[in-house]
């Protein structure tokens, strides 16, 4: 197994330091040990208190785990302002020419969100000296950068033009600058090496989870520069969508600034066989009915999503759909991931406003079959596709998407049905909405009248 150490603080929120870096190597299959540097007293609302740790101890953890864990990987946080740097660097030089393919990142942290110091000046002048040498990857955000190279930066362009000269100033293999930070509307790691800059961007994700960020990222980019053997920019894209999807997936803890989800990565992986097992049950009970009345022309598939499902990938459903067969239905395959692209956009836009609401089968669209739906209680609703806008029209599958959106944003929740009366080629459906596939195929059934 990959041993990976973390030189941090403690942050008793759980959301940032030695709490978050145990929880990103443990959701990568990595196992984790830590030599803790200082103890914050903290929430998701600031920094209340720091107690650092006396220097002797900081040597003590960091030469016992090094002697008896033998980390391949190490990452260094938050140091306090206790941290005996010398020290460490011979320490650490040492571990670096005895432990084979070792990998050494400094994630240089002066400040927490609130303000508050969490490394001296002292020190932090000092990592740059000392340690920044012996890094395989130093990856500090924007303000960092700046208090580092001691000079502000306006733009993205300014950090590019500049690169030779922070790596030469850093003095480390290579130099990632964090773009979460960097002025503008995207967001813009820049990865900087001796022979090349590589800048990659992506959209600012709009999250209230974003404590912890920086840790998550630079504990994620020390896995993946093991698991793409020191490929830097293939790591770096590594670190960026495990936190993507970490923002993406926050969950509402706390008052504050929450922290990102480092556990969603993890769970979607553990759930991929659930998805497929809930699927087959459901395909059980469909299987066992004279369902044919609910098969429309395009033939029916049922689509459940990964509980943090970001792309069509994330959605399993049966390829080739389920066909109309005799006085029932047919399958080709079991489920699988990737399977159907029509009805993983309804279950991808659903997840959007309620992340309970995975599942998702089209049926036929009849009139009976609304009215009877309405009888049961469910919550039904419509869109047009002759009123989506000229401008959205254009792009493959947007109709889905953009229908799907306005019905829950009408109604303020997800509801069990939302139909659509077709369109010039376009065949009129049914699409029955919930949590599971069981749940899903019993609605649907109920509504055709089935049981
Ligand atoms: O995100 C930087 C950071 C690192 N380590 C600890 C922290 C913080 C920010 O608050 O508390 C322990």
């Amino acid at each position: 197994m990959l041993r990976l150490l973390s030189i941090a603080g403690s942050d008793s929120g759980g959301g940032a330091g030695i709490q978050q870096d145990l929880r990103v190597f443990t959701s990568l299959g990595a196992y984790g040990s830590t030599v803790i540097t200082s103890v914050t007293s903290q929430n998701t609302q600031g920094v209340f208190n720091v107690h650092d740790i006396p220097a002797e101890h900081i040597i003590s953890q960091l030469r016992v785990v090094l002697d008896d864990i033998k980390p391949h990987g190490i990452k260094i946080g938050m140091l306090g302002s206790n941290a005996p740097i010398k020290e460490m660097a011979d320490i650490l030089s040492t571990w670096k020419k005895k432990q084979e393919g070792s990998i050494l990142v400094i994630d240089p942290i002066f400040a927490a969100k609130d303000g508050t110091g969490l490394c001296s000046k002292d020190i932090f002048f000092e990592v740059k000296e000392k340690l920044f040498p012996l890094a395989d990857v130093v990856c500090p955000n924007f303000h960092e950068l700046e208090i580092l190279f001691k000079r502000n930066f306006s733009d993205l362009d300014d950090i590019i033009r500049t690169a030779p000269s922070i790596l030469d100033e850093f003095c480390a293999k290579h130099v990632i600058i964090k773009g979460g930070h960097i002025p503008g509307s995207v967001s813009a790691d820049v990865v900087i090496s001796t022979d090349k800059v590589d800048v990659l961007k992506s959209d600012k994700i709009k999250s209230k989870g974003t404590h912890g960020t920086g840790c998550a990222y630079s504990s994620a980019l020390l896995f993946y520069l093991f698991k793409y053997a020191v490929n830097v920019k293939d790591a770096a894209l590594g670190a960026k969508r495990f936190v993507e999807l970490g923002l993406k997936c926050s969950e509402e803890i706390g008052t504050g600034t929450f922290p990102l989800n480092s556990l969603a990565y993890l769970r979607n992986k553990v759930e991929r066989f659930d998805v497929l097992v809930a699927l087959e049950e459901a395909w059980q009970i469909l299987s066992s009915k004279k369902c044919a009345d609910l098969v429309p022309e395009v033939q029916m598939n049922i689509c459940y999503g990964l509980p943090c499902a970001q792309d069509i990938e994330d959605c399993a459903a049966f390829p080739g759909r389920l066909v109309k067969y005799k006085e029932g239905v047919a399958r080709i395959s079991g489920p699988w991931f990737g399977a159907s692209s029509h009805m993983a956009r309804t279950v991808l836009t659903a997840i959007r406003y309620n992340p309970k609401k995975r599942c998702a089968m089209n049926i036929k669209l009849r009139v009976e079959f609304i009215e009877r739906a309405e009888e049961l209680g469910y919550k039904v609703g419509s869109f047009s596709r002759k009123d989506e806008p000229e401008t959205l029209k254009h792009k493959e599958g947007s109709t889905v998407n953009w229908g799907v959106s306005k019905v829950i944003e009408e109604m303020k929740l997800v509801p069990d049905v939302i139909y659509d009366v077709g369109d010039f080629g376009k065949e009129p459906m049914i699409r029955v909405i919930g949590d599971n596939p069981v749940e899903v195929v019993k609605k649907a059934l109920k509504i055709g009248g089935i049981i």
